[in-house]
């Protein structure tokens, strides 16, 4: 199938839902020049792997080199603007009563493009917290520590991020839960669909008799059990689909597509 044609059952059924829930990965990201995770990685990371850079372990062992990962990677992410896919979600949310947003991006790009409800699984890359005490912190002396010391406590100081083997934080991940078993359409875009428990949300929202969309140029192991399947870029397929359901509506016009 042509991925720049929308399937009309799914412009029809968008056009008329009320409740749809919306899961990111980094691909959506990927056309703002941001790195996905299980992508090959370029120029001076290219040599680590970022799945065993993201791990408590690999902080306890060289806190200093998984500091210095976050810290390039929050240089990329200030000189990268949210794209068209993140845009075209934004207008998503003006145009459907509910529309909640789980993102396992850490890079805050929806709420930079504009969007409202996000619902952020995995932390973000710009908060800071204590490695000992998990207590946010927004201040620290001066130093030339790297990572900086903990003002109350003196331990290590961390990017506030969910990596393997931590708990996602409950609040997140009970609406995260509950949008997938609410929404009549649920859209699983740019993730790879490999981590748990963001990966099981298309599931419940498939067990639960939503319509499954996945938006991605790759298959994953969800590809299978989706209504449909749109494969290609995030940043060319959103748009099109927002001007095919809505492009007739008012205003469309001065949407930033
Ligand atoms: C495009 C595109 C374009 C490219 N347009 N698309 C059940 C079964 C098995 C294991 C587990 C399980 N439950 C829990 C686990 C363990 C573990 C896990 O899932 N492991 C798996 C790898 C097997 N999960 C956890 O540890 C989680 N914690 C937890 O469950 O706590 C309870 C518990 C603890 C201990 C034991 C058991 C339970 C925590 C997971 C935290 C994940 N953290 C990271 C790092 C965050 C901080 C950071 O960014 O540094 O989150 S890992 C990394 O993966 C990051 C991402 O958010 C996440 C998902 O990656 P994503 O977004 O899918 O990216 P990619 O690169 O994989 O894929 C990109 C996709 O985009 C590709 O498909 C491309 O094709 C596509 N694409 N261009 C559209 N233009």
């Amino acid at each position: 199938m042509n991925p720049l044609l929308i399937p009309t059952d799914l412009v029809t059924r968008l056009r008329t839902a009320r409740r749809v829930a919306v899961l990111t990965g980094a691909g959506i990201s990927a056309e703002s020049g941001v790195p996905t995770f299980r992508e090959a990685q370029t120029g001076l990371w290219a040599r680590y792997n970022p799945e065993e850079l993201a791990t408590p372990e690999a902080f306890r062992r060289n806190p200093r080199l998984v500091w210095e990962w976050y810290a390039w990677r929050q240089e990329r992410v200030r000189q990268a603007e949210p794209n068209a896919g993140h845009y075209a979600l934004v207008e998503m949310e003006r145009r459907i009563a509910e529309v909640a947003l789980i993102t396992q991006n850490v890079d805050g790009l929806h709420r930079r493009a504009g969007s409202q409800q996000v619902v952020e699984l995995h932390g973000n890359l710009f908060r800071v917290k204590c490695f000992a005490e998990d207590r946010p912190v927004e201040n620290w002396p001066e130093s030339a520590n790297i990572p900086p010391r903990c003002p109350h406590c003196g331990s290590l100081l961390r990017p506030d991020v969910v990596w393997f083997g931590e708990s996602l934080a409950a609040s997140a991940l009970r609406v995260a839960e509950q949008a997938a078993v609410t929404a009549e359409i649920f859209f699983s875009i740019g993730t790879s669909a490999l981590v748990y428990p963001a990966a099981n949300l298309p599931f419940t929202a498939l067990a639960a008799g939503a319509t499954v969309v996945e938006i991605n140029p790759q298959p994953t192991p969800l590809s299978p059990q989706v209504t449909f399947s749109l494969n290609g870029p995030a940043g060319v397929i959103l748009p099109r689909l927002v001007e095919q359901v809505w492009g007739d509506a008012v205003g469309i016009s001065e949407c930033r597509l």
